[in-house]
């Protein structure tokens, strides 16, 4: 069976009609024992930069638990440091050195060339084809908006608002730096599925703290320009909006094949809103930390309230927690592949 075949890829294009495909947000990750001894050896960044380590990583979870899709190891900020920006993975969350905070400060960031300047995440791609042929492999980015939120701000934060206030005083120079991380965020996609990215996502991690207005003009619209890119490449294109419920009239709009659904909305809500798009959530990740019975009854509440189950995918509502419960993702794994419709 080729990946084109497989239930997560049919899915995407809403004609599974096999078992529910699953795999989580933030699969390879700190939750996991071997990850965390990957790690006890080499910095973020090292393993971000090296295709053995990569490959590595993506493949735990997918052989621990029998995900049926993969997704690349890296990290939204990667492509910014080829761009002119000063990252750094500190524990605790990443920084950027010096933050967008003027319109003469855009000027200092530029295009990339992705084959020189991201060729370490190429190879990662190609290595993860290799070690994993019949999984198919999601490439992701950030969005321009969730992108530029990191840049402005220096680092995570709740409410970001100094990006927002950005946008307010400076529309202009906020156009030319979206512009510039939509083309560069295009330009990463299209390379990753030349490399070999079986799908790709793009993570809108943070447009969910915009206004109805804004969240058109800086995130669904630079998200459908992004999209429109890749539209020949033929390669299922998922959209993760964190807090997708006051925009589901726009992101219905856009053309993508899934939209990514976080655990604030009920997903059938969602899916009825959606008309047709598949989707892909969302159990809230907190509940992994309740007992085998609720994680179980939890799982099976999200999958009963639907109508429709070939265009499914299921996964958390955003990205797994560090101190997760092993257990509790087999149990809901388990949930998932014996749920019948
Ligand atoms: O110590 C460590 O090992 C570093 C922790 C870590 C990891 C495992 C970071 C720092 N990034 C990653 C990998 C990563 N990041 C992946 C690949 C892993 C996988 O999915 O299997 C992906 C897809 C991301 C994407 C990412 N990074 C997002 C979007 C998804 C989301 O959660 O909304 C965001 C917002 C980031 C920024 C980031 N990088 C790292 C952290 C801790 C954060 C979040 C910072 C914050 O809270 O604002």
């Amino acid at each position: 069976m080729g990946v084109a075949d497989s239930p997560f890829i049919k899915a995407c294009y809403g004609r599974n009609d096999g078992a529910i495909p699953v795999w989580i947000m933030r699969q390879a990750g700190r939750y996991l024992p071997e990850y965390r001894q990957v790690r006890s050896k080499v910095s973020f960044q090292e393993l971000c930069r090296s295709p053995r380590l990569i490959a590595e990583v993506v493949r735990q979870p997918v052989e621990r638990f029998g995900l049926d899709a993969a997704i690349l190891f890296s990290d939204i900020l990667t492509m910014l440091e080829p761009m002119g920006a000063k990252v750094s993975f500190p524990d605790g969350g990443p920084v950027i050195g010096q933050p967008i905070s003027t319109p003469e400060d855009v000027e200092r960031l530029h295009a990339c060339d992705v084959r020189r300047d991201l060729a370490f995440v190429l190879a990662g791609i190609d290595e993860i084809k290799q070690r994993l042929p019949q999984t198919p492999l999601i490439g992701f980015a950030g969005s321009p908006f969730t992108l530029f939120c990191y840049l402005v701000e220096g680092k995570g934060s709740k409410t970001f608002d100094k990006a927002k206030i950005f946008l307010q005083r400076y529309p202009e120079a906020a156009r030319q730096l979206i512009d510039l991380l939509t083309d560069a965020v295009a330009a990463y996609l299209n390379e990753q599925i030349s490399a070999g990215a079986d799908a790709v996502q793009l993570f809108d991690s943070w447009g969910g703290i915009l206004a109805h207005d804004d969240y058109r003009r800086w995130s669904a619209e630079p998200a459908a320009r992004i999209f429109a890119t890749l539209k020949s490449r033929q390669v299922p294109r998922i959209f993760f909006v964190n807090n997708v419920a006051p925009y589901l009239d726009l992101v219905r709009e856009i053309d993508c094949e899934v939209i990514g659904v976080d655990y604030r909305i009920n997903l059938a809500t969602a899916a009825t809103a959606l008309a047709g798009k598949s989707v892909q959530g969302n159990l809230d990740p907190t509940v992994l930390f309740s007992g085998p019975e609720v994680v179980a009854a939890r799982t099976q509440d999200i999958l009963r309230s639907l109508t429709r189950h070939d265009n499914l995918i299921f996964n958390l509502g955003h990205g797994i927690l560090p101190e997760t419960p092993l257990m509790s993702v087999e149990t809901m794994i388990k949930t998932v592949k014996n749920f019948r419709s």
